[in-house]
């Protein structure tokens, strides 16, 4: 694992062309351009840059920032050999506008252009990234965040965004070609040997005592998952997935974010200058590395703030009625090491060498994904609330991601959760059973699929249709 490298400074960074209108009542209309190209990324600056692939010239992609209720119009054009989609995380948009290829648009050609445009209801972090075979574009570069600010944001001395990436990296000093091998798409996924915070290898990570912080947690890996300890410091989860949450200390001290999820952390500087304080990643017990430190810097503290927190306010998301509520039960089955002997695969019972023999190693409810053919495993009402009772039968971790909707994470393994967490994916360990309630409020054809995304082309994803 390379932790060397200072703050460097990516070469390649393009603005997004940026234009605002009015609409009614105070909304704005909020246009940006993506080209998606390629580039060369400073991920280590001891080394040679790294070719990728970017939009706009660099890695994380330009962030689109918002205000809650704007509208966005988003021109994306596509420069790249392959063709692409943009996908909107977490950001409960139109069907037509989810940027899932043949599910709800044609793929943008090398050389085409496409426009996205919604609404944004829901302030918090979110992020935008390629839906077209995700696990190589994804992982070359294709990712960058949207940041829906409150209309009335809560009062701190610095909002900043990390974006968690790894990279697989060659000796020679390049993007490992080995995108979905059959061992990394049947155990945990491609996890990398670089870990960039914002594109780049960081050390150290400026702070002045006294500031109070909103860290905005984006893990963008293909399938690598985080648990950060923040030694000398007791950082606040005010919001998950871009969704409020009751301020609170994560769990043993320690914030895990798995791909695709996010995290708003509230974070007090509460060391003195010239002070050092390392942040670690535990998740892999056999892999712990610093992912940074916190150098405090020579100037005067700054007055501390008062120590009461203000919780961010509620969204829109509509109340999932429990009682009333349709249920399924949804079944993960696969990978090596497990108990799954056979699935249904374009309709024909496969048994896993088949599967593999096709790149395939997992199901859900005893259905692989061929990626192709997505008819709907499940039909919702429109407007009826559900609750999806999860069961992970296999041995390895999945983020389960859902599309066009937010949900409640209930309980898990039978026991309520203590915040009631909004999220769109939701973290499922080995074995354990997760349960999730929404309403079904946004009509269409939605995917439902794991955000490892080798898991994903491996079989793991369905679709929910809602109409
Ligand atoms: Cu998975």
């Amino acid at each position: 694992m390379h932790r060397r490298g200072l703050l460097s400074s990516l070469a390649l960074v393009l603005l997004p062309l940026q234009a605002c209108t009015s609409l009614r009542a105070g909304r704005k209309l909020r246009e940006f351009e993506l080209v998606t190209m390629t580039g060369d990324a400073q991920i280590d600056s001891t080394k040679a840059p790294v070719p990728v692939w970017t939009y706009g010239g660099s890695v994380p992609g330009p962030q689109l920032r918002v205000r809650q209720g704007d509208r966005i119009r988003v021109a994306v054009s596509n420069r790249l050999s392959q063709p692409t989609t943009v996908h909107w995380h977490g950001l409960r948009v139109p069907n037509a506008m989810d940027g899932v290829p043949h599910l709800t648009q044609h793929p943008i050609a090398p050389g085409g252009r496409h426009v996205y445009e919604f609404d944004v209801p829901d302030a918090g972090t979110y992020w935008y990234h390629s839906h077209f075979q995700s696990s190589e574009q994804l992982d070359r570069g294709l990712y960058g965040t949207v940041i829906v600010e409150e209309r009335d944001p809560i009062p701190v001395d610095r909002d900043l965004t990390w974006v968690l990436d790894d990279w697989r990296i060659t000796p020679a000093g390049r993007i490992s070609e080995t995108f979905g091998n059959a061992h990394d798409m049947a155990h945990a996924g491609r996890i990398g040997n670089v870990v960039t915070v914002n594109g780049s290898v960081h050390e150290e990570f400026s702070v002045r005592a006294g500031e109070r912080l909103r860290m905005r947690l984006v893990n963008a890996a293909n399938a690598r998952i985080f648990a950060l300890a923040f030694h000398g410091h007791r950082p606040l989860v005010i919001a998950i997935d871009g969704q409020p949450v009751e301020p609170h200390e994560p769990a043993g001290g320690r914030v895990v974010i798995a791909p695709g999820m996010r995290c708003d952390l509230l974070l007090d500087a509460a060391g003195r200058p010239g002070e050092r304080h390392e942040v670690h990643d535990l998740f892999y017990p056999r892999d712990r590395y610093v992912l940074m430190q916190f150098v405090y810097d020579q100037q005067a503290p700054l007055p501390r703030r008062s120590a009461a927190i203000v919780s961010l306010p509620a969204n829109t998301v509509p109340e999932p009625d429990l009682v009333n509520a349709g249920t399924h039960e949804i079944v993960f089955e696969g990978g090596m090491m497990g108990t799954l002997h056979q699935a249904l695969l374009d309709g024909k019972p496969t048994d896993m060498r088949g599967m593999l023999g096709r790149g395939k190693a997992w199901a859900v409810n005893g259905l692989v994904s061929d990626g192709h053919e997505m008819k709907p495993m499940l039909e919702l009402q429109r407007g009826r609330s559900y609750r999806l009772r999860m069961r992970n039968e296999t041995r390895w971790h999945h983020p389960i991601h859902l599309h066009g909707h937010t949900f409640r994470v209930l309980g898990r393994n039978a026991k309520p959760t203590e915040h009631r967490e909004w999220q769109d994916t939701v973290l499922m360990s080995p074995g354990e059973q997760v349960e999730i309630a929404f309403v079904a409020d946004n009509p269409g054809d939605w995917m439902f699929h794991c955000h490892i995304l080798e898991h994903q082309d491996g079989g793991m994803m369905s679709v929910l249709r809602v109409s």
